[in-house]
């Protein structure tokens, strides 16, 4: 039996050998070398052409290159019963946290505007920032927004966090489901975006959502792009609404040339670059769910087919 593999070209030797290292018995195929179809008894991959993981009729499990399994789960042609695992790995979950609190205290220090200043040659210190109203509200509580709450907490920024069921976390008041929405954003001074995107969470980061927000709040998006509407975080930072923005993804992905987010001062993006996976590191978590299955037990961080993440 063996295992078929769509990640990016260049990190396609190292993840054969990683996972030959770990699993010496697993022939690996890369995606358009699957061979015999009904040879596949496993599938690591990231953004699957949509059907294709169908015609493996003996597939057992389809694992995720990354945290994310939105660009599995939305293939409307997914091979049924067979379980989605996500990618939980210490190594991505620090990242993300490094990224939320760079992208935050980046946004409470008011970095954008000393940016604007700094090319426009002017010296222009602002009043010192409050740290005991500068909120920070993180919408999605799962394994990355909740690390990032608690890599926060040492800055004492109050913390707030919303998620789809109720939350008890240490330091962070928490708020869930569509009637905890308002209350939350109507507290948020700094709102970070790590939902999972899913047909209820798609365009949550809009007009009314940056409305409910108090003036000079300011957006972080690092989940996916599907949650922003592009337009609508334009006008909020034009209308002086919102103070600014840190975006790490988009949609489509690379974000196209003639963007306006590229130019807008207020904007400060980055490559879908703020948590990565790391192979050495993701390779260890995939062989050890395959062991895992191999002996009859299921792998751990299975989806919920029908929460959809
Ligand atoms: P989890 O599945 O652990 O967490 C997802 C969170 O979203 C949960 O708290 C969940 O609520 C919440 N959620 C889902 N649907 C709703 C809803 N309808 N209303 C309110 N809350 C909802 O995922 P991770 O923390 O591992 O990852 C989060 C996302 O980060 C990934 O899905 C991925 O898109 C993105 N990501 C981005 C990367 C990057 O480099 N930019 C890298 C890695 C991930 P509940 O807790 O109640 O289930
Ligand atoms: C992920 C990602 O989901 O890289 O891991 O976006």
């Amino acid at each position: 039996m063996a295992l078929v593999l769509k990640c990016g070209r260049d990190e396609r030797a190292e993840w054969r050998s990683e996972l030959h290292r770990l699993l010496p018995d697993m022939e690996v195929r890369p995606w358009h070398q699957a061979g015999d179809p009904d040879d596949i008894e496993f599938a690591l991959v990231w953004k699957p052409d949509a059907g294709e993981l169908r015609r493996f009729a003996n597939l057992r499990a389809i694992f995720s290159l990354g945290a994310g399994v939105d660009h599995i789960m939305n293939d409307p042609d997914l091979p049924p019963g067979v379980p989605v695992v996500r990618l939980i790995d210490p190594e991505l979950t620090r990242q993300m946290s490094e990224y939320v609190v760079l992208s935050a205290l980046y946004l409470h220090r008011r970095m954008p505007a000393y940016a604007a200043a700094q090319k426009d040659g002017r010296w222009r210190p602002l009043p010192a920032p409050d740290t005991r109203s500068a909120s920070v509200g993180i919408m999605g509580l799962g394994v990355l927004g909740s690390d990032a709450a608690e890599k926060l907490r040492p800055f004492g920024l109050p913390l707030l966090g919303w998620s789809r069921r109720p939350k008890n976390i240490e330091g962070v008041r928490c708020f869930h489901g569509a009637p905890g929405l308002a209350p939350f954003l109507a507290e948020t001074g700094i709102l970070v975006c790590l939902l999972a995107l899913t047909p209820e969470t798609k365009g949550i980061l809009n007009a009314k959502t940056f409305a409910s927000l108090p003036r000079g709040a300011g957006v972080i998006n690092c989940a996916r792009g599907g949650h922003l509407v592009d337009e609508d975080l334009i006008e909020a930072l034009d209308s002086g609404h919102l103070s600014g923005a840190v975006l790490d993804v988009f949609d489509p992905e690379p974000l196209p040339e003639d963007h306006p987010f590229w130019r807008h001062p207020q904007i400060t993006l980055t490559p879908h670059v703020a948590s990565l996976t790391l192979v050495h590191s993701a390779a260890i978590i995939i062989a050890e769910n395959i062991r895992r299955m191999r002996k009859g037990e299921a792998p751990l961080a299975i989806a919920d087919p029908k929460a959809g993440y």
